[in-house]
């Protein structure tokens, strides 16, 4: 890791902006040219989002690989899916004069249906010091059933009593849900289905139980009164969930003024639970802050930054596929500093050292 005297003067350097931010010199420090593509008909576009974990020895990343056909007709958008019936990736061709909204990179708006213009699966990362990662050539986990055609995105990682629980954001013409997948060896997977049912994504699961019940967050959508709120809810076995109540919502004027969601597995300090969660602007900043919860009624806020504690600042930040993107799907704490993996601009991912101090001090502590 950078806090490793070998990494700490070459790796890593203050940011200009924040005080107590230290990126990785290295950065990016995996980028879509490092991926192989799955088919020699693909490119990737994007290498973003890791799900993080400590195994072993190791830093294992799942790294969220978006591809798409390459695309050889201007006069169409190629895309791609996943076919339930036939279990095989397949592609159709949208003709780029149709009435459609192209407006979004990452989506195809058509009267009838929206597409997404890349399908992402989930690929393991392996690093002795957390900077140098090895790359495998077959995914951990894919689409593979009708919830998941739109492919798979943004796992995080729990470790709870022993067995790494990741859940996922599946995606389909059904909508965005959330599955879980569990694994002890980071070699085989095992499936259990969805655990949150549309329109729901940003769930990380608390790494052990609270007064015998496991919490979650989530963030549910309502479309009807433009809700993106982080909600908390409680469950006997990982697979039925209940007792939802809502933990938080967005603030006015604020850098998470226009959606919010959890990013990291929340880590237990002296003060409470921290949890570093991400959010949107109204021009589509993502920026990444922190929420303190109570230690036995995690439902209950302490306190809640007022600024984030990482921005959108250098160059592989602001500009890529979606530009002015910072967002995490996890870290580890270490040393009291956490080591933050994130994805920059929805392209490639980055890491970050953030003192745990100054991570109290944002939320006034
Ligand atoms: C979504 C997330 C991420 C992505 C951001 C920015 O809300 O699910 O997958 O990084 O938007 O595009």
């Amino acid at each position: 890791m950078c806090s490793t005297p070998a990494h700490r003067g070459d790796c890593c350097k203050r940011s200009n902006c924040q005080v107590n931010v230290f990126r990785c010199g290295d950065n990016p420090i995996i980028k879509p040219n490092d991926i192989k593509p799955s088919r020699d008909d693909f490119e990737v576009i994007g290498v973003f989002n890791p799900g993080v974990a400590r195994f072993s020895k190791e830093v294992i990343l799942l790294l969220r690989v978006a591809e798409r056909p390459i695309q050889r007709d201007p006069n169409v958008v190629r895309v791609a899916f996943h076919d339930a019936a036939s279990d095989a990736i397949v592609t159709k061709d949208i003709a780029k004069n149709i009435e459609a909204d192209f407006s979004d990179p990452r989506l195809i708006v058509t009267p009838n249906a929206t597409l997404l213009t890349s399908i992402s699966h989930l690929k393991p990362a392996r690093s002795e010091d957390g900077v140098h990662f090895r790359i495998e050539q077959d995914a951990a986990l894919a689409a593979a059933n009708e919830y998941e055609s739109f492919g798979i995105e943004d796992a995080r990682i729990s470790l709870i009593d022993g067995t790494y629980y990741i859940d996922y954001v599946a995606v389909s013409p059904y909508g965005v849900s959330t599955a879980l997948a569990s694994t002890k060896d980071f070699r085989t997977f095992e499936r259990h289905g969805v655990i949150f049912c549309p329109e729901n994504k940003d769930v990380v699961l608390f790494p052990e139980k609270i007064h015998g019940r496991y919490y979650a967050l989530h963030r549910p959508v309502s479309s009807l009164f433009s809700k993106h709120d982080i909600w908390i809810s409680e469950s006997p076995d990982l697979l039925c969930w209940g007792n939802h109540r809502r933990l938080m919502g967005r603030r006015d004027n604020s850098w998470d003024e226009a959606k919010i969601g959890a990013s990291a597995v929340p880590f237990r300090t002296k003060a409470g639970w921290v949890e570093i969660y991400h959010g949107a602007d109204r021009n589509n900043r993502y920026c990444l802050g922190a929420v303190l919860l109570d230690a036995d009624q995690p439902w209950k806020v302490i306190a809640r930054a007022d600024q984030p504690i990482l921005a959108p600042e250098t160059d592989y930040e602001c500009d890529g596929f979606f530009s002015n993107v910072v967002f995490s799907c996890g870290l580890i704490l270490d040393q009291e500093k956490l080591n933050v993996y994130y994805g920059v601009a929805d392209t490639s991912i980055a890491y970050a050292q953030i003192t745990l101090d100054a991570t109290m001090a944002s939320l006034g502590l």
